[in-house]
């Protein structure tokens, strides 16, 4: 019997699977790392643990990693596991993927029914000294923050209803309650809706619904002081395409936009739906009040941005319609009128957006992202400052790429912004990673400390920076 990984796109080059679980000790560092920087920098990303069981499948797909760098009075370790999913142990127990396609159970092995599917592999949630593992078709898994090591599922105890959990969860920097959200809450292609609030001490304190205009990927939301946003766009699902074996999303054109706007303190019946053309957007960066008019901060394309999900009228993937900008949204709760302007801010492809967590659904001055030259792969860091208009950009170097930011203020009393930027660069052709850490100042003047890794790291999703006093009080829980 031969064992192998698919020769196709998904899982060679790049997309090649690593499969290691690392510990690297005291890596070395170019410069000096700033005192304000301890703490953990976690990543969450798929990287498949075995062969796929239908002969190729999609990156989102891969079973969940947890990495953290561990940053100590300019000290840096290194640490990166596997979460252990049910479908990741039931798969190792049998050496062999049991789970199909992504996100269609019809296709797995008959004795995996009813198992949890989900991958773990998307994004982090720091709550009540506690660190998850989250995607958006599951519940959290609880990971060590420490030693990474898998503690389990976390089902609220038995007080959530939803069965999914966004991955994007959001922290309101003054109540320091999570807002979650849950599409598909009812089960897959369901257009049922579930949002709420866990209180600092890691309860669930609310959990309110909504049903949907249609089935679609809600991958991100947003909120302001007194309201929460959810995008619903047409990547759609349908449960006889799942039934069939097809693919679970598909982008559906001939579907509007609508933004749901919800009040915070109020009942999910008093939703309101702005109303637009067809758009897709995979992250938010930030929204806020002005006076009655919302800003919602974006990035947006005309069509679907990601190659792997199908166009239901069986034209091609378009890059240029896929192509995504950071975009502003503007609603009027004053005026009876459904519709919303779109403003496009920047003219370079950016996404996973970062912001200085203090201001978050607030009125807020700074934007950092992941960016790109046309077509490319993300090869640069973006800042815009909202104040002046202005954009700046590091270049990470020919071949190289870089992945989400994390925002670290200078001190707990700078000033919103100013600090540091920590970011994954891989090296591929140079078989190597490293951490580069700008100061918001000017990231054009390049790192002030490089952090080394030695081999190429993974695509990971998203980031998450934990300061070192959190941790501890966390180990003293
Ligand atoms: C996305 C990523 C996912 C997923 C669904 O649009 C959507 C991004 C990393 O997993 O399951
Ligand atoms: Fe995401």
């Amino acid at each position: 019997m031969s064992i192998q990984f698919p020769q196709t796109p998904g899982f060679t080059g790049v997309n090649k699977p690593m499969r290691m679980e690392i510990d690297l000790f005291e890596l070395e560092v170019e410069g000096v790392i700033p005192e304000a920087i301890n703490g953990a920098m976690y990543r969450c990303g798929p990287d498949p643990q075995l062969p796929p069981r239908l002969g190729d499948d999609i990156f989102i797909n891969g079973d969940g990693q947890v990495s953290g760098f561990y940053f100590s009075d300019g000290h840096v370790d290194f640490r990166l596991r596997y979460v252990r999913t049910e479908k990741f142990e039931l798969e190792r127990a049998a050496r062999k993927a049991l789970f199909g396609a992504y996100r269609n159970p019809f296709t797995d092995d008959p004795s995996v029914a009813g198992r949890d599917r989900t991958t773990a592999n998307t994004a982090l949630m720091w709550n009540a000294g506690r660190l998850y593992a989250l995607k958006e078709d599951g519940r959290p898994y609880e990971v060590n923050p420490m030693t990474l090591e898998t503690i389990g599922r976390n089902d609220f105890g038995g007080a959530m209803a939803s069965r999914t959990f966004t991955a994007h969860v959001k922290y309101d920097p003054e109540t320091h309650d999570v807002i979650w959200h849950g599409y598909a809450a009812d089960g897959e292609a369901t257009n049922a809706i579930a949002y709420g609030t866990i209180a600092p001490d890691g309860t669930l304190v609310s959990e309110q619904r909504f049903t949907a205009p249609y089935a679609s990927m809600i991958h991100d939301f947003a909120f302001t002081e007194t309201y929460i946003l959810f995008p619903i766009m047409p990547v759609t699902s349908d449960p006889e395409r799942l039934a069939a074996g097809g693919s679970h999303w598909a982008w559906d054109g001939t579907k509007p936009t609508y933004v749901g706007i919800v009040p915070r303190n109020g009942a999910s019946e008093d939703i309101r739906y702005f109303k637009g053309p067809a758009r897709w957007s995979f992250h938010t960066l930030n929204a806020y009040e002005d006076g009655d008019r919302i800003h919602l901060d974006l990035t947006v394309s005309e069509r679907v941005g990601f190659p792997d999900i199908p166009i239901l009228d069986g034209s091609p993937f378009d890059p240029e319609k896929g192509r995504s900008l950071l975009t502003r949204w503007t609603f009027d709760m004053s005026s009876n009128d459904a519709s919303f302007s779109e403003t496009v801010l920047w003219d370079h492809p950016a996404d996973f957006f970062e912001m200085d967590p203090r201001v978050a659904g607030r009125p807020y001055r700074h934007g950092f992202m992941a960016a790109k030259e046309k077509d490319m792969v993300f090869n640069m860091i973006g800042h815009i400052d909202h104040a002046t208009g202005e954009t700046r950009a590091y270049h990470a170097g020919a071949g190289a790429s870089v992945q989400e930011p994390v925002f670290v203020p200078r001190s707990a009393e700078a000033p919103e912004g100013d600090g540091y930027l920590l970011a994954v660069v891989n090296h591929r052709a140079e078989n190597r990673a490293e951490v580069v850490i700008l100061d918001t100042d000017d990231i054009t003047a390049g790192p002030v400390a490089r952090v080394h890794v030695p081999m190429p790291l993974r695509m990971t999703f998203h980031s998450e920076f934990v300061p070192q006093a959190e941790l501890e009080t966390a180990a003293a829980l």
